[in-house]
Order: C-alpha cells, then structure tokens, then sequence
C-alpha cells in the first residue's frame, strides 16, 4: 500500500510537483488533486484537468530493480481498466496507454523519469481518469473521449475510486517491477482488441501515419507490427490510430 495520499484542491500538475519534491517524496507516495491548472499528456499535450472530481494522480515509485519503464505505463492501464470495469462497463485498452469505453478515451497515463547525472532514481508515474466530467467539456476534447458517469448514467464517487485504484496498483506492483510484462500479461491483453487489425502508427509531430498490421505483444509488451512492405517491426513510440 502507499507510504502516504498527499491531496491538494489545485495544482499545476501532480507530475511536475512529483518531479520538482522527487528527492524529498517518499517511495509509494501518491500525490492527487481535485484540479490541475497545467495537466500535461505525452508529448507536451494538454490533460483537460478541470475540478469535475476526476482523478488526477501521481505514483512516486523508487524501486531499487527496474524491470522495464514502460511496463509500468501498462501495468497502470491494465489496474485503470479493472476498476472502472468494476462500475460495470467494458474497456478496451489501446497501446501502449490509453483506456477506452466504447472506443473513447477514459484514462490516460504519463510515465516520467526522474534522472540524475543519467542514472535514473526513480518515476513519477501520473494518470488522469474522467470519472464526472461534464458532456461539454468530453465534447470539447479534439479526440473520442468519454467520461465514467457518461458512460454508466450515474455521478461517480471519486474518493472510492481513488482508494480502488490505489488498492489494485498495489496489489501487484512488487511482482510487475521483478517480473515486468509476463507479470500482469493476461489482464492487459484480454482488454486489447487492436491486435490482428490494420492500424496507423503516427509520430509525435502528426507528420506521418504508418499503415501497418498490429501482429502481437512480444514478451517485453511490445508491439510487434507487420509494415506494408512485410516486414516485422517493433513499434516503441508513436500513437495508434485504430
Ligand atoms: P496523451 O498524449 O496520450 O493524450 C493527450 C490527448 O488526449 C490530448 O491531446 C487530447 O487529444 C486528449 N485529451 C486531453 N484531455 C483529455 C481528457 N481529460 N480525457 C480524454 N482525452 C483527453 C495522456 O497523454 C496522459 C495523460 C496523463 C494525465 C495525468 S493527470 C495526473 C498527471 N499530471 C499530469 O499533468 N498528467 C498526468
């Protein structure tokens, strides 16, 4: 279980705060607020973080073996999609990060290392869920999004989810740092429905899509793709466009 909850009622981004109090925060503590001024997604992206209570959070993780970082981003995903099944919806999981009902964005997660003269100390890892997020603000969002009280009809209580959430995360977490993917495999890829479809990758300046067939998860979780030309490749960064 985590070491301790720091909650703030508003922040820039939990992930920034994680990264700037990194060497006095200790290993397991959650950092949560009820909204972030500066939400940030992969690549600079904006977070729409306003106070709608959502979850925006932050796991301060100092394991003394890592397996693979981006394991961690997959673990996350594959907790998300459990508790947010648990509100009875399905999710689909979309590689490497992203969790989705009804093919719409719910959860995203951002996974950033905290470096010191390159050797890294450690990783903020930062998810936002949209648990009561109005219909207007879902459809303001420049991609399908969705939020869980959309989705279930019902307005959603966030400090259960987040005691949820929290409570899966850890429930496995010792075995996904020593284990990485094959620990919590199962779970992420019962939830991905991509594999065997044609799909576009697209680089982090949208300059290009890919057109390729998403073939498997190799043993490390990564994608394995077949390129139009037929060869195997494997994809390590970029956004699927399904
Ligand atoms: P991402 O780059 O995969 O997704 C960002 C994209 O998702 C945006 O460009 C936009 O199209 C869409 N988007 C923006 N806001 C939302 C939203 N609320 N719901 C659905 N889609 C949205 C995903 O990056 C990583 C997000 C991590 C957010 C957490 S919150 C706590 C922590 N602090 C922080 O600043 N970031 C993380």
């Amino acid at each position: 279980m985590p070491i301790s909850i720091i909650e703030f009622e508003t922040i820039d981004s939990t992930n920034t705060y994680g990264l700037k109090h990194f060497d006095e925060l200790e290993d397991k503590t959650v950092i949560t607020a009820l909204e972030q001024t500066k939400g940030r997604g992969r690549f600079d992206r904006v977070w729409v973080s306003g106070r709608f209570e959502n979850i925006y959070m932050s796991f301060i993780l100092k394991p003394s073996k890592l397996t693979r970082i981006a394991n961690l981003t997959q673990y996350l995903c594959a907790a998300a999609a459990k508790v947010i099944e648990t509100y009875g919806v399905s999710t689909q999981i979309k590689y490497p990060n992203d969790v989705l009902v009804d093919g719409k964005k719910i959860c995203g997660i951002l996974c950033e290392s905290k470096l010191k003269t390159n050797a890294i100390q450690g990783v903020v890892l930062g998810i936002g869920v949209n648990l009561n997020t109005p219909q207007e603000v879902i459809d303001s969002i420049d991609r399908p999004a969705t939020s869980l009280n959309l989705a279930t009809g019902k307005h959603i209580d966030r400090y259960l989810f987040l005691n949820k959430l929290v409570e899966e995360f850890f429930s496995n977490y010792e075995k996904a740092i020593h284990e990485g993917f094959s620990a919590f495999e199962e779970d992420y890829l019962k939830r991905t429905e991509f594999l065997g479809k044609k799909i576009f990758i697209q680089q982090r300046d949208n300059s290009q899509k890919d057109e390729c067939t998403a073939l498997r998860l190799d043993k490390n979780g990564n994608l394995i793709v077949k390129t139009l030309s037929g060869k195997e490749k494997t994809i390590l960064s970029g956004d699927l466009i399904l």
